[in-house]
């Protein structure tokens, strides 16, 4: 191979999307439209809502369009104010869906080992404005659940949770989706079970999920009746119909995501400084973000690692790079939360997210771990 040329003649992108079934897709689709249902809690909605309920073993599954308006819906209909706990080293849309609420996000630090929240930082964050703890299960791995419902407990806080990377996660025997008050998913077409749109709000509290099924259709309570403040929150039938189509091949997809994993592994461990991120044996993952952590002693930065693996069509991602504290308009906002966020601050700046999922073989892994061994070598 020329050293210029790249090692992929196409891109290979973090988040392409996982499609099992699309001839099942398109008979559900069909059906939709021969039905002339497509949207406001259509069959295929609630089949689904029925699926992923029974699936988690959680009593109640709303289908919202995305995860940030199922986040904006469960933050509204728990009656947070005032301040949350919440860790800056998640997605933008965590912290976001806070703010968009009028609450004030108040950032927490994360263990660098699960990159979850730091239960003795939660702790340290708690003043008398705050009402809930917003915790985050990163990259498929669980948030310290059992610590965190403590510490709820002891301060009357509602917990919530964001598992928009954490569907068909568990821990011991528990499904993610069951911890805490509620928890929100996301079904986006770059999450490994995808309905090219759409979230979820899963949680066993009969009253909170009526007061959310609600909220997500503005309010009414009948045809001619509003009986609460609401947005709109519904998922379309044909989004519905790509998580259904998607349904039965959950586990497969766990499976590659799984094998792409393990040969990541593979492939870097014998690199000074490179280290895929751990899964704690007591969690089943669902693998669907590789971590690549750059170290002091890896003989190349981050970010020119990054650019050769990008020279290399390898479209990998700094994911959450900048953390979100360091973002507008809590950068303005919260100048000096940096100072109580160092495990944030330094993972932020070694963090490489390698691509996965159906669309990536177990030789392109060996291809990219190849290049990035050469290219990382001491020298
Ligand atoms: N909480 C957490 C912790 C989250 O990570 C997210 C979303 C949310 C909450 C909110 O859930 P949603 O409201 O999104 O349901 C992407 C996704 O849009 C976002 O869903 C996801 N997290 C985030 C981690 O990634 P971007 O801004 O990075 O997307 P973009 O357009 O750069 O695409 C990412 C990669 O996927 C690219 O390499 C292209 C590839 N791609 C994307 C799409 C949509 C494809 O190959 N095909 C596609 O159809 O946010």
């Amino acid at each position: 191979m020329d050293s210029e040329s790249p090692a992929f003649d196409h891109p290979i992108h973090v988040g392409r999307p996982n499609i099992a079934r699309p001839e099942e897709f398109f008979r559900l689709v069909e059906g939709a439209l021969e039905r002339r249902w497509l949207s406001n809690d259509g069959p295929l909605v609630r089949e689904f809502e029925a699926k992923i309920a029974d699936y988690l073993r959680v009593k109640h599954c709303i289908a919202i369009t995305n995860g940030t308006i199922a986040l904006e819906i469960l933050i509204k209909a728990s009656g947070l104010t005032g301040e949350v706990i919440v860790p800056s080293w998640t997605f933008i849309a965590t912290v976001h869906a806070l703010k968009w609420s009028g609450i004030t996000p108040v950032f927490a630090d994360v263990d660098p080992d699960t990159h979850c929240l730091d239960p003795e930082s939660v702790r340290s964050k708690i003043s008398e404005r705050t009402t809930g703890i917003l915790g985050v299960h990163l990259w498929g791995r669980a948030a310290p659940v059992a610590e965190l419902q403590e510490i709820a407990s002891e301060h009357g806080l509602a917990l919530l949770y964001d598992a928009a990377h954490a569907f068909g996660v568990s821990v011991g025997d528990r499904m993610v989706g069951t911890f805490g008050n509620a928890e929100i998913l996301s079904f986006h077409a770059t999450k490994f079970f995808n309905a090219i749109e759409g979230g979820a709000i899963v949680t066993d509290d009969d009253d909170l999920a009526a007061r959310a099924r609600l909220m997500r259709n503005f309010g009414f309570a009948g045809e001619d009746n509003v009986v609460s403040e609401g947005t709109n929150g519904k998922m379309s039938e044909i989004c519905a119909a790509m998580g259904l189509s998607n349904f039965e091949g959950i586990d497969d997809l766990i499976a590659i995501n799984r094998r792409n994993y393990v040969a990541y592994v593979r492939g870097v461990q014998d690199v000074a400084g490179l280290s895929i991120l751990e899964i704690d044996s007591s969690i089943r993952s669902n693998y669907q973000y590789v971590v690549l952590l750059v170290d002091d002693e890896c003989s190349v930065s981050r970010d020119d690692l990054l650019a050769e693996l990008r020279r290399n069509n390898v479209l990998a991602r700094r994911y959450f790079w900048p953390a979100c504290h360091r973002m507008e308009p809590y950068r303005t906002l919260q100048p000096n939360a940096g100072a109580e966020l160092p495990a944030t601050e330094r993972i932020a700046d070694q963090v490489i997210v390698l691509p996965t999922g159906t669309a990536v073989s177990e030789a392109d892994v060996d291809v990219i771990t190849a290049m990035i061994a050469r290219f990382a070598a001491p020298r």
